[in-house]
């Protein structure tokens, strides 16, 4: 390849990329909008935090090469849906269905695949929901729909994916069996925490509906 092929190379992957960019830019948006519109409400804001990332060209390339896509643009807008990530963490289980509900729900949003690693856990423990949706992204000269993946989970989830991320990375894939038992066992921690803690929170809004009723009389048992 000549230098000046190469550059018109780079430059398209970088343009490329910048449509994932933009996308994770809107779901974010799109994401504090529904934290500032449920606080303005005094309505329960279901969102503890969100991140997000953009897959480095290496590793999308790398996923490219291990999956044997075809190698060119429009394969990987086809095939590497992971590109842009977006990470949205609840505090509770039962926040991640109405989550899930108020961004699949909006009219420039397409959801093209889900999976629910919280009803199917993965063999290793971890829990998430993650959708995949797309959304177009207004560029100066075209409308592109954009991939964007979605992970929705609570912070017990998170805690117990960012750890077992670190680990398997430390590694590389060959994790030690008894730190996967016992892995496995960090995650059924972590899931008995979320149930505990949903039914605190069920408990506790059970009692705040009791506490505002005008003819309540006494305490609270
Ligand atoms: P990173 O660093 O977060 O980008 P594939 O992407 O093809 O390998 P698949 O089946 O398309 O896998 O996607 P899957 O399994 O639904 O979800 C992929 C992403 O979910 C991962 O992205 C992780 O972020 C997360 N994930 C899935 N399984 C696990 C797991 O067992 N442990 C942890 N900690 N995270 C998991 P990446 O690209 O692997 O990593």
């Amino acid at each position: 390849v000549r230098i000046d092929e190469l550059r018109v190379l780079h430059g398209e992957f970088v343009d490329f990329m910048l449509d994932y960019k933009f996308a994770i830019d809107e779901i974010t948006t799109k994401f504090n909008i529904l934290r500032e519109d449920l606080h303005n409400a005094n309505e329960y804001n279901p969102i503890e935090h969100i991140n997000s990332r953009l897959k480095s060209p290496e590793s999308v390339l790398e996923k490219v090469q291990r999956k044997k896509y075809p190698m060119s643009l429009a394969s990987i807008r086809e095939n590497v849906l992971d590109i842009a990530g977006v990470r949205v963490v609840c505090s509770f289980i039962s926040d991640i269905a109405n989550v899930r509900d108020m961004i699949a729900g909006q009219e420039d949003i397409t959801v093209v695949d889900e999976r629910d690693y919280i009803t199917n856990r993965k063999p290793n423990g971890y829990q998430s929901l993650h959708l995949i949706v797309s959304i177009p992204v207004f560029r100066v000269d075209r409308t592109v729909r954009v991939p964007v993946e979605i992970q929705i989970r609570t912070i017990a989830m998170d805690f117990w994916a960012s750890l077992e991320h670190k680990i398997y990375y430390k590694y590389r894939g060959e994790v030690p069996p008894n730190l996967l038992s016992e892995l496995t066992q960090a995650a059924e921690a972590a899931n008995q925490l979320d149930e505990k803690m949903e039914s605190l929170h069920r408990l506790v809004d059970h009692n705040g509906e009791r506490d505002s009723t005008p003819d309540r009389s006494g305490s609270l048992d």
